[in-house]
């Protein structure tokens, strides 16, 4: 039973090995970043990010000219406040997506260099964990106002 189970052990991660070779897969849609109010320096960016491989895929760091700093964050909702959370990666399940979204995972961008406004294009440079780092085109639109987060009212 004993040596059997170790075999077993030694050849899914001789597999996981090979397959982590041919990893990221990730395309992009709708990725946007918000127009902030005049008085704003925050800007949150927004994406759907889809993972075609068949490995979980994670983005560790996201940095960009455009901004002093990055982080990811998810918004959770605890009794009637929502708490914006820090999360050390954007993370994506094998053949999945991750939906970034008001009232859920985000991207924010702390303190602009330059004001930034709708028709505004910025670089993302985001950085997987095999160290690839992938390069994003992200526009700035106007935010729509969007009725369906004060729904519970
Ligand atoms: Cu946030």
């Amino acid at each position: 039973m004993k040596p059997y189970r170790l075999i077993v052990l030694f050849f899914t991660s001789f597999l996981l090995s090979q397959t982590a070779i041919a990893e990221s897969t990730l395309t992009f849609e709708n990725v946007w970043i918000a127009e902030a109010p005049p008085s704003s320096s925050v800007m949150v960016a927004y994406m759907t990010i889809n993972n075609a491989s068949d490995q979980i895929t994670k983005i560790i760091s996201a940095t960009s000219s455009s901004f002093k700093s990055i982080s990811f964050h998810q918004t959770k909702h605890e009794d009637d406040m929502a708490k914006m959370e820090h999360m050390s990666t954007l993370t994506i399940p094998a053949k999945g997506n991750l939906v970034l979204k008001a009232g859920s995972h985000h991207i924010m961008l702390f303190n602009p260099v330059k004001k930034l406004k709708a028709g505004d294009q910025v670089v993302l440079d985001l950085k997987l964990e095999n160290g690839d780092i992938i390069n994003l085109n992200v526009p700035v639109k106007k935010q729509q106002m969007d009725h369906s987060s004060h729904m519970h009212h």
